[in-house]
């Protein structure tokens, strides 16, 4: 570890202590970018990381709203505006039990580094609430989301920070925070992304984040010679990532034999396809059930409270799911049953001592920040196309994002290559981010 990254870690944990989730973004970013700042010492004289893990504002707020039974309920409402350096803040709202400052910090870190990598002009933000929406009818949804934006609108705009979905944040809730922001500002903007088809959305955005992790394990397969046909890949959820990752996985010849949730893993060794996605698509989206139903639909292994790390055989694992969903112990099961590829189609989904499970035994491992970033990227195109009051075609729009992750591919490859760790995809996405951003910030001033 440098010196100067050392120092600031340790001054982020000195004055946040109970934040863990930040601690560790922090230090896998601030690990790789040593020969950086080896180099090149005028970051550290224009203090450039500690102005990175300093938030440029943070946001929190009381969300009330009367659930069905008239019960006054009270949620904590989040936006954490990170960094502006290289355009408006650009991320997502997480609706989840697990939201707190610390996730908040973290996810809107990585998203800095995530967006500088699409190429697009996005700074980093993530925000999002403690509101679980698992067990809430449509009309608490909606007052919920009312509620959010009722103050969230304030801070928000086409040019300042434009939100979109994460996890527990899909098309209704975006159709209900997109509603009430015009309301309030007798506006209709471009505010959000992920909006519906008819009313400013973008084609393809829904398929971006899946297709794009697709395109990237292609590419970095293609590294080797080799590709997605005839293997088996394990995922961990079913929502947005999982679903559409699973359609293109299947369409370049590959078979998916898993998914879950915080309940357990559905294993399918015929792999899914045809009636079983289209059931797999609906399943949260129009059902609102449970993983366990897809299982006994169609008369699989339901295995509770089990990750399918821990005793499936794969040669390609995709952690859809949420951070730290892969411990040192899940990633040696992986290992030991053969996985060769570990591709993070959530953020953070693996533990350091995961990543460091995998580096020893040589399985390539690509980070989300880069891997998922075609999700971001996708919204950063519909931002366009809400500029320009115009819509691309689906062939537009998954040509450019197809562009976009073979480009981050090769970022990712190249700044590992030039600052001395050839084929290392986390060091590599972590140093181009880097660059990009702090060569703004160093253009930009002390701001
Ligand atoms: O983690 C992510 O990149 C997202 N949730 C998507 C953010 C966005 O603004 O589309």
């Amino acid at each position: 570890m440098h010196e100067y990254a050392r120092e600031v870690i340790e001054a982020v944990k000195a004055r946040d202590p109970l934040e863990p989730e930040f601690h560790q973004a922090v230090t896998e970013v601030f690990e790789s970018v040593a020969p950086v700042l080896d180099a090149h010492s005028e970051y550290r004289q224009a203090r450039i990381l500690e102005r990175l893990v300093e938030p440029e504002r943070v946001i929190m707020f009381r969300v009330p709203w009367v659930d069905d039974n008239g019960d006054i309920q009270v949620n904590r409402g989040f936006r954490v505006q990170m960094n502006s350096a290289i355009g408006p803040y650009k991320g997502g709202l997480r609706f989840h039990p697990s939201v707190n400052l610390s996730t908040m910090k973290f996810l809107g870190f990585e998203q800095t580094f995530k967006n500088a990598l699409t190429t697009l002009p996005m700074g980093g933000a993530k925000g999002g609430s403690d509101f679980n929406p698992k067990g809430k009818s449509d009309s608490e949804v909606m007052r919920f989301c009312q509620s959010f934006m009722t103050e969230l609108y304030r801070h928000i705009g086409p040019d300042t920070d434009v939100p979109a979905g994460d996890i527990g944040v899909g098309g209704r809730e975006i159709g209900y925070l997109f509603g009430q922001y015009k309301r309030l500002k007798n506006e209709f903007t471009g505010v959000l992304t992920g909006k519906g088809l008819g009313w400013g959305g973008s084609l393809v955005r829904p398929e971006a984040t899946g297709y794009g992790v697709a395109y990237f394990i292609t590419e970095m397969l293609a590294t080797k010679g080799d590709s997605l046909a005839g293997k088996t890949i394990a995922i961990s959820g079913y929502g947005n990532v999982g679903t559409y990752f699973v359609q293109k996985a299947v369409e370049f010849g590959a078979k998916v034999v898993s998914i879950g949730d915080e309940y357990g893993c559905a294993f399918d060794p015929d792999g899914i396809s045809g009636e079983k996605l289209a059931y797999m698509a609906d399943l949260w989206t129009v059902y609102r059930k449970s993983a366990k139903e897809y299982a006994d639909k169609f008369d699989c292994e339901w295995r509770p409270e089990t990750k399918p790390w821990r005793f499936i055989k794969c040669d390609i694992a995709v952690p859809t799911a949420m951070q730290n969903e892969i411990e040192a112990e899940d990633a040696a099961a992986l290992v030991a049953n053969g996985c060769q590829v570990v591709c993070e189609a959530a953020n953070m989904p693996c533990t350091s001592e995961a990543i460091h499970v995998f580096e020893e035994a040589g399985v390539m491992y690509a980070p989300g920040k880069a891997a998922n970033a075609g999700g971001v990227a996708t919204s950063g195109l519909e931002m366009s196309q809400n500029s320009m009051r115009l819509s691309w075609s689906s062939d537009e729009v998954d040509g450019r994002l197809h562009q976009i992750m073979t480009g981050i591919h090769q970022a990712c490859l190249e700044a590992a290559e030039r600052f001395g760790s050839p084929g290392d995809y986390a060091t590599g996405a972590n140093i181009a981010g880097f660059l990009k951003v702090a060569n703004a910030m160093m253009d930009q001033g002390v701001v």
